[in-house]
């Protein structure tokens, strides 16, 4: 039986199909776990609200933007700065995020007038600043706030000004992935079209799913233009907001993370006709392959391969380097979603370490598809995990370094496994033939710091650490 039941779960019978173990020769067509239903009760997912979806992945990497989230300060402060979504406008995004603050009286008497106060307050805290994204959060979507009817009346008293709503509260949707959905669709339906930025070159795209964490979205921007594309926006890390209205005119749109985005490149092509290619970024042989699949749409293979070729130079025997120290290390892979089959085979098949499971807090079926396909056997995939699942997946799996977020971070840092934050990054950027390097560089240095062993030191005995294990003093 590949269904996995773990043993703190046993007493959720629910649970029964979201997680499998590979089989041999099994190619999950018949059985994958189960992906992006409805948390179930009681099982204490890790999961994110569709507002921080749509803000803190989508909204808030645009950068010359006030992001006002209307609601209880808490949405908006609790979630503020977990991604390092730089930009190089002096990190304005990063540094302010506004909200307005709702209390109990604006629940029973309605916020419509503060909001209005609010939006004007901001722009004149800021007067170099004359775009808006207002994020809507559960409780102003419950009382029926109509933010929208407040950012026009706004728009038409401010005529230098604009303002983009996005309506996903929290509870819309089974996860974070719902608010992608509605942020998407949202930025198409109010915002595209409406700018005509200058095109500049015979090769324009939108960049579209990447976020710039720590500088990913930069790296592949620069490989773009070294070829001679325009990069007409960026979609959304480090993106300008007026360049995304421009989202309309480009030839095609090169979709990073299609989990997060492909919806907006879907309507791009049924509304516009612009086609979408799906690339990689992470990993010497999808990031090559990825450049030449843009290449060959404008006719540039000649560009992208001197790119490769400079950049393979360079950087491979650095990664074989890592590679040979951290071949037969084991691996979890948990990331919240698309991470799971962008690195699944390439960190095995580049670095050497084996992927003993993966999971997604939100992945699709389809993602779950991918991901499973591309590991290999044994593997233990797992959808919306919680943390005593976590825990007994370390526990069975012994992995030398999970590679995940904070939240299941710090458990497994309890077990005296490391992990490496793959969602902010403490090091990145990831993407690139450098970046890659540099991910086989931080799990080197994670699995062979002494520090794991010695967290282990009793210092109540007085123990020391030897060869042999932990002596007491003598
Ligand atoms: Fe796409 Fe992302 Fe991811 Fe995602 Fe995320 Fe992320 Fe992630 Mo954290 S958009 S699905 S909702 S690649 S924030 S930049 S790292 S869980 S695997």
């Amino acid at each position: 039986m590949p269904y996995h039941t773990f043993k703190c779960s046993e007493c959720i019978p629910d649970r029964a199909m979201h997680a499998v173990i590979k089989g041999p020769g099994e190619d999950l067509t018949s059985c994958l776990p189960l992906g992006y239903l409805n948390t179930i009760p009681g099982t204490i997912s890790e999961r994110g609200c569709a507002f921080c979806g749509a803000k803190h992945v989508i909204g808030s990497p645009m950068k010359d933007v006030i992001h006002l989230s209307h609601g209880p300060v808490g949405c908006t402060y609790d979630t503020w700065h977990t991604k390092r979504y730089i930009s190089d406008n002096d990190n304005f995004q990063l540094k302010y995020t506004a909200a307005t603050d709702m209390k109990e009286k604006h629940v029973v008497f309605g916020a419509e007038k503060m909001l209005k106060q609010n939006i004007i307050d901001c722009f004149k805290a800021f007067p170099h600043i004359k775009r808006m994204s207002i994020y809507q959060t559960c409780a102003s979507a419950l009382i029926g706030d109509d933010i929208n009817a407040v950012a026009k009346k706004v728009m038409d008293e401010m005529p230098d000004v604009d303002i983009f709503v996005c309506n996903a509260p929290g509870f819309g949707g089974p996860s974070q992935s719902g608010g992608h959905h509605k942020i998407n669709i949202a930025w198409i339906d109010q915002k595209v079209g409406t700018f005509e930025p200058e095109i500049k070159s015979k090769y324009v795209i939108n960049y579209v799913g990447d976020y710039n964490i720590q500088g990913d979205s930069e790296i592949m921007i620069d490989f773009f233009q070294r070829m001679g594309i325009q990069v007409l926006s960026s979609f959304t890390g480090n993106g300008s907001y007026d360049d995304l209205r421009g989202m309309h005119l480009a030839h095609l749109n090169v979709l990073e993370c299609a989990r997060s985005s492909e919806y907006i490149c879907n309507e791009l092509r049924k509304r516009y006709g612009i086609p979408r290619l799906d690339i990689d970024g992470f990993g010497f042989e999808p990031l090559s392959a990825s450049l030449m699949k843009v290449a060959m749409f404008f006719g540039l293979e000649k560009e992208a391969q001197a790119i490769i070729d400079d950049e393979t130079a360079r950087w491979r025997p650095e990664l074989n380097w890592y590679a040979k120290r951290l071949k037969g290390k084991k691996i979890c892979l948990w990331p919240g979603g698309s991470k799971l089959w962008h690195w699944a085979h390439v960190i095995e098949e580049e670095m050497g370490v084996k992927v003993v499971s993966v999971y997604s807090k939100f992945g699709h079926q389809g993602d779950f598809e991918k991901g499973v396909a591309r590991c290999s056997e044994g593997a233990l995939a797992i959808d919306d995990p919680n943390e005593l699942e976590g825990l007994e997946a370390m526990e069975m799996l012994q992995p030398d370094c999970v590679l995940t977020g904070v939240r299941p971070g710090e458990v497994s840092k309890k077990m005296r496994v490391p992990y490496l934050n793959i969602h902010a990054y403490d090091n990145g950027p990831y993407k690139g033939f450098e970046g890659w390097v540099r991910l086989a560089r931080d799990l080197y240095n994670a699995i062979y710091s002494p520090i794991h062993q010695l967290s282990g030191l009793d210092i109540s005995k007085d123990e020391i650490p030897t060869d042999k294990g932990f002596m007491t003093r003598q």
